[in-house]
């Protein structure tokens, strides 16, 4: 469930992470290819240090698969990057064999200190919503069997197997949005990671409306069946049959109809942040 971000939350969520942090190798951090920049936190990166890390852009079935494209190319010069769905499966299996390979020197010199056997530890971190707990499902089968609490582990932590070499945190991280920029607030609450009670339902269809028909107006007007003339929240009302008595447009139960229809992807495969150049 998401919740609304304030600085007691975000001061509790970064102890406990820093602590999770501890006694993993690998951090798998999912974004959303949607919104490869706006979904993630620019504060992970301080807080892992020269820890290994793998971007995992997650929900790519709902996004523009040449412009995840791109942005793959661009990101991965920062971090081992993949494009992934957990919903679909998509990408999931490249996960394991790509800790494997970024661990190999780490285990290397275990070995060489007689240390063998040991399993690569990973945890995944993201913002609410982002699909932390799909992925840990996926990877884990569903698999309830927990390796046990590790000695030293403190508070808790259960491991669960997920490979013959790898286990993985249960409990995911949690890293909180950043949306002091509005335009970031607005494709975080247009794509479902912050809660809609923190925005204006009808104001934030109205601009993501707008959006869809500066980026996407072919792909909306075929979905609505409406000209662009026509493509407002009054138009697609009239389109679902959201009348209130007097024949009025009920704009709010046309705004949720919109912002649903959107975010299961049904009108467009979008990707909400724009490519920059170098
Ligand atoms: N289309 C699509 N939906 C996804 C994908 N991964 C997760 N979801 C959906 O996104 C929503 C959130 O997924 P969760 O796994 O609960 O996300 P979370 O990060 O654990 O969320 P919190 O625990 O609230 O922070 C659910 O409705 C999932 O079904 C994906 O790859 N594609
Ligand atoms: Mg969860």
């Amino acid at each position: 469930m998401s919740i609304q971000w304030f600085p007691g939350h975000m001061t509790k969520a970064k102890r406990k992470l820093e602590e999770q942090l501890r006694w993993v190798d690998v951090v798998l951090e999912l974004g959303d290819a949607r919104l490869p920049l706006s979904s993630r936190n620019p504060l992970l990166r301080k807080l892992l240090g020269n820890k290994l890390h793998i971007l995992l852009l997650n929900k790519s079935d709902l996004a523009d698969s040449p412009k995840t494209d791109l942005w793959l190319a661009k990101l991965k010069k920062d971090c081992p990057v993949l494009a992934i769905s957990a919903m679909t499966s998509k990408g999931t299996r490249k996960i394991v064999p790509l800790m494997e390979t970024m661990m190999s020197e780490k285990m290397d010199l275990l070995m060489a200190k007689g240390v063998k056997g040991r399993s690569i530890r990973a945890m995944v971190v993201g913002i609410p919503n982002i699909g932390k707990s799909s992925l840990i499902n996926h990877l884990t089968g569903g698999s309830q069997a927990k390796t046990g609490n590790k000695p030293g582990v403190t508070r808790g932590n259960q491991w669960i197997r997920i490979h013959q070499k790898v286990e993985l945190l249960d409990t995911p991280g949690m890293l909180w949005p950043k949306f002091d920029d509005p335009l970031i607030g607005k494709k975080l609450a247009a794509t479902g990671a912050i809660r809609d009670e923190v925005f204006d339902q009808e104001e934030l269809a109205g601009w993501l409306l707008e959006w869809l028909k500066v980026y996407y107006p072919k792909e909306t007007e075929d979905f609505y069946q409406l000209h662009v003339h026509e493509l407002n929240l009054e138009g697609i009302g009239r389109k679902r049959g959201c009348l209130v008595s007097g024949g009025k447009i009920d704009i709010v139960k046309t705004s949720q109809i919109f912002l649903r229809e959107f975010r299961s992807g049904r009108i467009a495969k979008v990707t909400m942040d724009e490519i920059l150049t170098d």
